[in-house]
């Protein structure tokens, strides 16, 4: 939702295609009564290639919160229903939110300024707002959001998506899956005998190889597939529009390319193995719990069962 210019050598959008599909968070909602105002704002944003959404009173601008989780949200404290103090008090109980508010009003009395920082406002700016300002605000506090929003969901040793992003992501299947029909597969991985890696090499090499397991698959794994770090030797592959036969010759092209891959030890190099078990997503385990469950499930008979393998 950047402009070329914006990026400054961060992510590119365009390297989180879920980020896009899963939340429409590429809006910026300006809540204000005064429709002068409204759309002075809404225009030189829109001139820039910004999205913005207008809601004229509380209540429209709740919902809109709720429907788009916008990236910024430029909120007025006097509406004709419900006031901003309150709007920033619904904010608040979104669980694990980080809404970006920025309270935007005539008003910037030493009590209306408190409050709304009391309340989780990011940033008070008294009307009237000249155009430039507003426009290298809106960039500065959107940068800054995609990078805190990128660090909450990696993984630091891997830099793959961590997995609270992944809960995140098959929440978002689910849905698709339940409007549309998609169906979609997930793989759990888990390294053989990982512990002996860190025993006989050090917990250094053990590192290298999580990292060097992780550069692999995601060399190898189509576009479309995500890698996640499940924690610590445990990966998972979601498979959007794939069954569970497919994830499994996935997995098992996959478990071929890592089986040829030597990693180096301290002298000698020395090769590994993992272990994975496929879900399909189907009426019956429809949250992400149920489905990695079942795949933990066909993970452990790959284990019990000898290791090196996948299983359905
Ligand atoms: P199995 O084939 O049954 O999966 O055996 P395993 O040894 O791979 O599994 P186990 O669960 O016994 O051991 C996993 C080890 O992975 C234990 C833990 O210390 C290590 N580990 C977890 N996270 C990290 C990490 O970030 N770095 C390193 N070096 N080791 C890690
Ligand atoms: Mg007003
Ligand atoms: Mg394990
Ligand atoms: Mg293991």
């Amino acid at each position: 939702f950047f402009e070329k210019n914006v990026k400054r050598g961060q992510t590119e959008e365009n390297d989180l295609p879920f980020i896009k599909r899963s939340k429409q968070n590429n809006f910026i909602l300006v809540i204000d009564d005064d429709i002068v105002f409204a759309s002075y704002i809404k225009n030189i944003l829109e001139s820039k290639g910004f999205m913005v959404i207008v809601a004229h009173n509380g209540k429209r601008g709740l919902e809109l919160i709720y429907e788009l989780n916008p990236a910024l949200v430029f909120l007025d404290i006097k509406l004709p229903d419900i006031n901003g103090f309150s709007i920033l008090e619904n904010i608040n109980k979104i669980k694990s939110n980080h809404m970006f508010v920025t309270i935007m009003s005539v008003d910037d009395s030493k009590g209306n300024r408190a409050k709304a920082y009391d309340l989780g406002a990011l940033d008070f700016i008294k009307k009237p707002l000249d155009a430039d300002i507003l426009i290298s605000y809106v960039r500065n506090r959107l940068v800054f959001k995609q990078a805190l929003e990128l660090s909450i969901m990696t993984d630091e040793l891997t830099q793959l998506y961590n997995r609270k992003y992944m809960n995140t992501q098959l929440e978002f299947l689910m849905e698709q899956f339940e409007k549309r029909g998609e169906q979609f597969s997930i793989a759990i991985a888990d390294i053989d005998f990982f512990k002996n890696i860190n025993d006989t090499y050090g917990h250094i090499v053990g590192d290298e190889v999580l990292k060097g397991f992780s550069n692999l698959i995601m060399s190898a794994k189509r576009e479309e597939d995500i890698l996640f770090r499940f924690g610590g030797e445990e990966f998972v592959l979601v498979m959007p529009n794939t069954s569970k036969n497919t994830a499994f010759s996935i997995m098992e092209r996959l478990r071929t390319i890592v089986g040829k891959q030597p990693f180096k030890g301290n002298e000698q190099s020395f090769n590994i193995t993992f272990s994975s078990g496929i879900a399909e997503i189907n009426h019956q385990n429809k949250h992400p719990k149920a489905l990695v469950e079942q795949a933990d499930q066909a993970l452990y008979k790959a284990k019990t069962s000898g290791r090196n393998q996948t299983v359905l």
